[in-house]
């Protein structure tokens, strides 16, 4: 059997590699665009164009191709002789707040397939979308462009991915997998298509919007729950008391089949998956019948309210950095600044939506002369990231902590004191990863999330 990969991403290559190991033959279809063309080079090399670690793809890829059971192209015809073809592009919200995704690219995905399916095989969107979109909007552009009926002539369904960057082939094979079709026949098909790249994961069948509403909610409620922790947080400050006590007393209500599940309150939400994901949820609601969600007058989406709070917490470091820098005589306007991690997810180099990145432009509109370390981020389009965290810190009246990498862990306070060369230098934590006493004792002016007893 051959199958088709369209979107070779951090999504599709993976997946692909592990069709090729199952299946006779795999075809990954990449558009040769002048950002990612480079991409079907690489990967006919047997190489993953990835950045970043991905234990085993390597390995994998070149076997694969070695053997002829993978080929990158991007000439999309040769979908008529796949079985199966998987679509993985990305969904990204331009403009959350009017609910608007861009699925400009996912639908450039979905014509190709259309054009050139051939009867009797089956679509599944791997990516994540809108509650609805497989069945109504997928659907109706695959039966334009393709002439055939889906259900009938095709099968069409939705697996949404669950990967995590750095554990790519480990996720695919080793978390359940929820597979949902237009139909039965569409579901039975989508389960013989990822039965066999399963090792321990078990497959989860329903129908296709069920899988997108099951995909969208699993990650609003990881938002939600990180949404309370800040709230909380943000209680504890006001009310004067640590969080982390707080924390410590409610996670200590255990057995009988009480749960209590508290996250950790932060410096805010990055990543693409939980900034977006409420969002598609929130917008299949509206497409379907919001009408029908008869919430009492006045009342907001518990959802939305959720992403606001965690939308919130960059401009509230802004706030707590204020407050420091009053208490050291200081204003914000013309202090010099270093912030301290501009990745969203500790320890890795990811900052795609990454807070910090808010709380730097809400820094530079009030005028702060404000510098960025990361140890694992390079680059950014704009922003000079350091990996020099003597030079970021010298100088300095207040260090902000925003991202809880291993390293800001083992921060000295001496160190700090003497490189920003202040008796009273600010310090900010945002991911609780320094010891306020310690700082205190030193002459720093510490102020943190959730901290309200300093
Ligand atoms: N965060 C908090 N407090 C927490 C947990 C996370 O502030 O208690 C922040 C992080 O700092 C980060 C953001 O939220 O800025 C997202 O963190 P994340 O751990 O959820 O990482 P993601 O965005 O990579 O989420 C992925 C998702 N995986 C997939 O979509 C397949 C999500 O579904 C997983 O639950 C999550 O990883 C995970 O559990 O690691």
């Amino acid at each position: 059997r051959t199958i088709g990969v369209i979107g070779m991403g951090y999504v599709g290559i993976p997946a692909g590699a592990l069709f090729a190991k199952s299946f006779e033959k795999v075809y990954g279809f990449q558009r040769d665009s002048s950002s990612s063309g480079y991409k079907i080079n690489l990967l006919n090399a047997g190489k993953n164009p990835l950045k970043g670690e991905e234990p085993g793809l390597d390995e994998l890829l070149n076997e694969v191709v070695q053997k002829k059971k993978f080929e990158c192209t991007s000439d999309f015809s040769k979908i008529s002789q796949c079985d199966a073809v998987t679509i993985a592009i990305q969904t990204p919200f331009l403009n959350p707040t009017d609910l608007i995704p861009d699925f400009s690219a996912l639908e450039e995905g979905i014509r190709q397939a259309g054009k050139y399916l051939s009867e009797g095989s089956l679509i599944v969107l791997e990516s994540t979308i809108t509650p609805g979109t497989t069945a109504n909007w997928a659907k109706k552009i695959l039966e334009e462009e393709s002439g055939l009926v889906a259900g009938r002539a095709f099968g069409l369904a939705h697996a949404p991915e669950r990967v995590m960057v750095g554990r790519l082939l480990r996720n695919i094979q080793e978390h359940d997998r929820i597979v949902g079709g237009i139909d039965d026949a569409s579901t039975n098909r989508a389960m013989e298509l990822y039965g066999p790249v399963l090792t321990s994961g078990k497959l989860i069948p329903m129908t296709a919007t069920a899988a997108e509403v099951t995909k969208t909610a699993e990650n609003t409620f990881r938002d939600l729950q990180i949404a309370a922790a800040n709230q909380l947080a943000l209680y504890c400050e006001a009310i004067g008391i640590n969080f982390y006590d707080v924390r410590k007393g409610i996670d200590s209500l255990k057995g009988d089949g009480i749960t209590r599940a508290i996250l950790w309150p932060g410096a805010g939400v990055g990543g693409h998956c939980l900034t977006k994901d409420t969002y598609h949820l929130e917008r299949g609601v509206k497409i379907a019948d919001e009408q029908s969600v008869d919430f009492p007058d006045g009342v907001e989406s518990l959802y939305v309210t959720a992403r606001h709070i965690n939308d919130f917490m960059p401009m509230h470091m802004v706030h707590l950095l204020k407050k420091g820098l009053n208490r050291s005589g200081k204003k914000i306007k013309g202090a010099r600044v270093a912030l301290l991690g501009w990745s969203f997810l500790a320890n890795t180099d990811d900052a795609r939506n990454t807070p910090s990145e808010s709380f730097y432009l809400l820094c530079m509109e009030e005028g702060a002369d404000i510098r960025v370390h990361d140890p694992w981020v390079t680059n950014w389009p704009g922003i000079d990231v350091s990996q020099d965290l003597e030079s970021v810190l010298s100088g300095v009246d207040a260090v902000v902590i925003f991202t809880g990498h291993r390293m800001y862990y083992q921060l000295d306070s001496h160190k700090v004191r003497e490189l920003s060369g202040s008796s009273r230098c600010v310090i900010i934590d945002g991911r609780n990863v320094i010891d306020p006493d310690v700082f205190i004792q030193n002459g720093f002016i510490y102020l943190g999330i959730g901290r309200g007893d300093k």
